[in-house]
């Protein structure tokens, strides 16, 4: 049995569903987590889950996931705009890492067109909603055993 693919939410995406729906879509986190379930499932794997406002918080999961799962997807949020902490985090991690956002950043505001999580990233899924995170599982799922 294969480890998880750990899914990690940055910052304000516990707030999914609640306003903006016209950039991030109705669907709230627990629709996305729903969502990530079962792809990962009718794919042979499991995911684990996480949310958290705090960038210490996420550099501690991402750092968990290098023992204990077989690859990560990270919706970063406004951390991937920010954070080198976040990207030394992830370039500490062998497996493959997938990045993904919900909206388009490079359609949006040009402080949004850059993430530095990308420098760490085997690919990015965004633009597609929900379905970014279901891409961004197969992607994942594809890249590790
Ligand atoms: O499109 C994405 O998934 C983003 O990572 C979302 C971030 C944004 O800073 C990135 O540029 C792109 C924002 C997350 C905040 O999500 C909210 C959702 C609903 C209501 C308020 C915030």
């Amino acid at each position: 049995m294969s480890k998880p693919i750990y899914v990690l939410n940055g910052p304000n995406l516990n707030l999914l569903g609640t306003r903006e729906p016209e950039i991030y879509g109705k669907a709230t986190l627990d629709d996305v987590r729903a969502l990530c379930e079962a792809r990962a499932q009718s794919l042979g794997r499991s995911v684990v889950f996480r949310q958290s406002n705090h960038e210490g918080q996420l550099i501690d999961w991402v750092q968990e996931a290098r023992t204990e799962a077989s690859a990560l997807v990270i919706n970063p949020a406004g951390y991937g705009h920010t954070s080198i902490a976040l990207l030394d985090a992830l370039k500490a991690v062998d497996i493959p890492v997938v990045e993904c956002h919900l909206s388009n950043p490079a359609a949006r505001e040009a402080f949004r067109h850059h993430t530095y999580v990308s420098l760490a990233a085997a690919g990015l899924v965004s633009g597609f909603g929900a379905k970014s995170y279901e891409l961004a599982i197969e992607a994942a799922a594809g890249l590790s055993a």
